[in-house]
């Protein structure tokens, strides 16, 4: 048998690294009390680190109805959010810290006011919370606003008027990660077989929690937990 050609090795390895990204690692996720938890960021970082692609499009957050919709975004460091407003009046977006606590500061600074989105139906007025009604403005309303996310971790959402309206960000180190559905459950695809580290992150966290090794071989369920239990969100 004769040796292969160095391109014959290139090539055998470049199928055998296809062949490695087949994993696919789905994740049921509870709190400390074992129960579902939602909204929970999932991290996978292989042993070889790999840096994320950002979003193809910029991805919308909409002010909507006194809320951040959805609550919780994860994107790829280097992704471009795009903020929203949907409602009939302004809302004033701006960064903040994450945690219970405050102590998780945010990887991106920036506020803006958004004008109120023509059309929209008027908050009922408990809801209104003495906020300025919406102004006659001249010009085209700016009802949207766009933030570059370069640096990964957490970044808290609220609003200057609006003091009870909370978001979250996550922005991603990593190209695999998802976040929990109401069920706890999250699934990321093509994932490098191997060893990876898994990590949790909740906007309620007052420690980090522990990194989880895996050793990934195709599909499988996993499952993980947070140490410690949520606080219930407004539904
Ligand atoms: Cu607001």
């Amino acid at each position: 048998m004769h040796k292969p050609t160095p391109l014959a090795v290139a090539l055998l390895l470049a199928a055998g690294l296809i062949d490695a990204q087949a994993a696919t690692l789905q994740l049921n996720v509870t709190d400390k009390d074992g129960r579902p938890a939602a909204d929970v960021v999932v991290l996978v970082e292989p042993a070889a680190k790999v840096a994320p692609a950002p979003a193809a499009a910029p991805v919308v957050i909409a002010q909507e109805g006194l809320r951040f919709v959805p609550f919780l975004t994860v994107v790829p460091a280097g992704s471009t959010l795009r903020f929203t407003n949907k409602d009939a009046y302004d809302h004033h977006v701006r960064s903040m810290p994450s945690g219970p606590l405050g102590s998780m500061p945010a990887a991106a600074s920036f506020e803006f006011r958004l004008d109120a989105a023509e059309g929209a139906p008027a908050a009922p007025v408990d809801e209104y919370q003495a906020a300025p009604r919406p102004r006659k403005r001249s010009g085209t309303p700016q009802t949207s606003a766009e933030v570059k996310v370069d640096k990964a971790g957490p970044i808290g959402l609220g609003c200057h008027i609006h003091g009870s309206m909370r978001g979250q960000v996550y922005v991603s180190p990593t190209p695999f990660f998802a976040k929990t559905d109401a069920e706890g459950r999250a699934r990321i695809d093509n994932l490098p077989d191997g060893a990876v580290e898994l990590t949790l992150w909740h906007a309620d966290q007052l420690t980090e929690q522990p990194a989880q090794r895996v050793q990934l071989t195709g599909a499988q369920t996993t499952a993980a937990q947070l140490n410690f239990v949520p606080r219930r969100r407004r539904p």
